[in-house]
């Protein structure tokens, strides 16, 4: 059965499309618009056409699981010109969100009506493509060019009064967008079909392109489909509509086959795969949270209380030090007064915000409790203290997380009678400002918990990773791979600022070397101090674990690897570092040598591959998707790459292996024996998406 129906109502067709979740362009809607509006212009009893969809929004852009199979007819671009050509007027009425080739059907209709909380957008850019259905020529006609590139290269959403302020649709009502649809097509029934296609594009000047990739210079960072979207515009002033289209289609292909899309399409659909855990459906029960407390009011616990504030949940902050309360409900008012300086919050949303802020220090008072999340100093014997307490006091069915970054979620589940209700909710700081939590499953933990914390991070706007308790869990555990080639790195005879440099030219969001700095040196010098399967290598983090010694944290003592003026955030080369690291070597016995991009890029990429492999092997990860998404968006891996498994299959694993193998004659074994899956799926030529979890 057609996704896409024709209906007469009088003299109007209206046109529905029915293609559940989002009403995506795929090859059979196509199919049955052209089909719906051939009919439609044949039939003399119809005047006019409207075009609307079924479900919760309008169209929201081509099937993006169609670009990696081959394309099929009909092509969305000669969809949308028949449209246009259509001799009947059009009218496109839209809901939702009417994204992508959403928008680019609906800028091919005659009129555009959207109801008040519609938003259209272009969000092609964060595919790594360009608005390939004529869009970059027709919305610079509609909106101008600077309102155009500025909604193409930021594929950010417009509201529909916005929209109708930039002439992007044509009205915008509060309610029952079909009656109003039927009616605006009554009335301009009859006329000439007004088509953009029509319109001229209002002159500009020139400056407004160099300006435009200047902009996009400092921001994209190596992504190339915002310089074609500037090319695509800069054309609509330049030729005539077909040569515009024509050079478009050109330019959307050479997007549509590039690793960055292919990087970035993996990203989107990976961070919606993670939600989809075995045993977990859409009839698991859930467990109710309609309040919230969080033991520890420190950064991590203060960052937890407010995100978890944000979404509107009552939180009870506890903490045993009235200093460290007081100190946490003040950074909690920060936060709010910062969101309100942003303009992101009213003071309305503050004062309601910090009305739902309660503080204690009595356990007594979570006894009504639906979730208590601990994240207090990361020492076992304290959480497993404080588990007993919540243990004793909690309702039951109450859901009793902790913070922890790497301690074993059972031991901590071990002080409670109640294990299936334990969970690890491992946020990552900023707490309130990172996409990603980690959700670690203990041995008992329940499937409803489980569940319920899925829809707890979806609830708190983050993206949730069900991972298992495995030391580090999957984030950490891979960090500690980076981490570690890093600072071997530094003793083989690479500078702190090389090192940094080179790994952010490749796309990192920072360098190692300032990310410790920022997150302090002497939580991972604490937390080594914690393991118990430490490397037996004198080098293994030696000169974190030298600094943190001297009191040289990072940013918060002005002084870590590098050098940090009074009051600023990015640190210089510190000369008495270079000359400890090198000291260092001639004490280990290394003699330094000069170590290039490739091998500084791989040693630490690889490092995080390797531990991804054997991640997957012990059952830690459901998939090598989940692996990405966490590197992504906890730890600020190029989103373009896909994520370090992705990139592996881009790279070719046999190449990976090989280059593995090299590092592993070089190194040693110790580090670099390749992971069986990996050896495996390059000897038969697989890639890590392959893979499935196996039981
Ligand atoms: N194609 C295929 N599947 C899609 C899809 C799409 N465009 N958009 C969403 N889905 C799936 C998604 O994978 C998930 O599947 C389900 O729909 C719900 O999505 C030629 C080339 C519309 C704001 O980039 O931004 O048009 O997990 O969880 O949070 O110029 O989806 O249920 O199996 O995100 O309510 C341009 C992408 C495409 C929009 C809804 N359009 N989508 O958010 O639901 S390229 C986009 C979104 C293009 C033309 C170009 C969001 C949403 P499953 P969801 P949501």
């Amino acid at each position: 059965m057609s996704p896409v129906s024709l209906l007469q109502d009088g003299e109007v067709a209206v046109i529905t499309i029915d293609n559940p979740p989002v009403n995506a362009l795929s090859q059979p809607v196509r199919a049955g618009l052209v089909r719906c509006i051939a009919d439609a212009e044949q039939d003399g009893q119809v005047r006019s056409i409207v075009l609307m969809c079924a479900g919760r929004t309008f169209i929201a852009g081509a099937d993006i699981r169609e670009f990696d199979r081959p394309p099929m007819e009909p092509h969305l671009p000669d969809i949308v010109s028949r449209i246009e050509a259509c001799m009947k007027p059009v009218v496109a009425a839209l809901h939702g969100t009417a994204f992508g080739g959403g928008l680019e059907v609906a800028m091919g209709c005659h009129y555009r009506i959207a109801v008040e909380t519609a938003q259209v957008g272009l969000p092609e850019v964060k595919l790594g493509l360009l608005p390939g259905a004529s869009g970059t020529q027709r919305l610079p006609r509609l909106a101008g060019v600077q309102k155009a590139l500025e909604i193409m290269l930021s594929g950010d959403p417009l509201p529909a009064p916005e929209a109708l302020a930039s002439g992007i649709v044509d009205r915008v009502v509060q309610t029952d967008l079909a009656t109003a649809a039927i009616a605006l097509a009554l009335e301009v029934s009859g006329r000439p079909p007004r088509r953009v296609r029509d319109l001229p594009v209002a002159a500009v000047d020139p400056s407004v392109f160099e300006q435009a990739r200047s902009n996009v210079a400092e921001r994209a960072r190596g992504l190339f489909s915002p310089a074609k979207i500037i090319r695509c515009v800069e054309m609509a002033t330049d030729l005539s509509f077909d040569a515009g289209c024509e050079a478009e289609r050109q330019l959307f292909l050479e997007c549509k086959a590039s690793p960055q899309s292919a990087g970035l399409r993996h990203a989107f659909f990976a961070e919606r795969e993670t939600g989809k855990v075995p045993g977990i459906d859409g009839d698991t029960p859930l467990r109710p949270v309609n309040s919230v407390a969080v033991i520890g009011a420190g950064t991590m616990g203060a960052g937890i209380a407010y995100a978890c504030l944000s979404a509107r949940l009552p939180v009870r902050i506890m903490d045993n030090s009235r200093e460290g309360l007081e100190q946490g409900v003040a950074t909690i008012r920060e936060l709010f007064d910062a969101g309100v300086k942003r303009g992101k919050l009213s003071d309305a949303d503050r004062t309601a915000g910090l009305a739902r802020l309660s503080t204690g220090n009595d356990y007594e008072s979570l006894a009504d409790t639906d979730l208590v999340i601990e994240a207090a100093f990361e020492n076992i014997a304290v959480k497993k203290e404080i588990f007993s307490a919540l243990d004793r006091v909690c309702k039951p069915g109450s859901i009793l997380a902790t913070n922890t970054s790497t301690l074993d979620i059972d031991a901590i589940a071990s002080a409670t009678n109640r294990a299936a209700d334990v969970i690890g909710l491992h946020f990552f700081s900023p707490a309130h400002v990172m996409r990603l939590l980690e959700i670690v499953r203990g041995r008992a933990t329940a499937t409803d918990v489980i569940a319920t914390s899925l829809q707890f991070a979806k609830r708190l706007r983050k993206i949730g990773v069900v991972v298992g308790n495995g030391f580090g869990f999957v984030g950490n555990r891979m960090l500690y791979s980076y981490g570690r080639e890093n600072q071997l790195l530094l003793l083989e005879g690479a500078a702190p600022e090389v090192i940094d440099r080179v790994l952010y030219d490749w796309g990192m969001a920072m360098g190692p070397n300032a990310v410790g700095d920022l997150a302090g040196l002497d939580v991972g010098y604490r937390i080594r101090r914690e393991r118990s399967n430490l490397p037996d290598d004198p080098r293994y983090y030696r000169v974190a674990d030298l600094l943190a010694g001297m009191g040289r944290f990072g940013q918060k003592t002005g002084k870590g690897m590098y050098l940090y003026e009074k009051g600023s955030r990015s640190g210089v080369p510190d000369p008495e570092v270079q000359a400890l690291i090198e000291n260092e070597s001639k004490k280990l016995g290394i003699v330094r040598r000069s170590i290039d991009a490739a091998e500084i890029i791989d040693r630490c990429i690889y490092g995080l591959v390797t531990e991804g492999a054997r991640i997957l092997q012990d059952g830690i990860a459901l998939r090598p998707g989940d692996i990405d998404v966490i590197w992504i968006n906890g730890y600020g891996f190029p989103r373009h790459r896909g994520g370090p498994m992705h990139y592996a299959d881009a790279v070719g694993l046999d190449r990976v292996y090989a280059r593995v193998c090299e590092f592993r004659d070089r190194f040693g074994a110790q580090y670099w024996q390749p992971p069986p899956l990996l050896e495996q799926l390059a000897r038969d030529g697989g890639t890590f998406s392959q893979f499935v979890a196996s039981g």
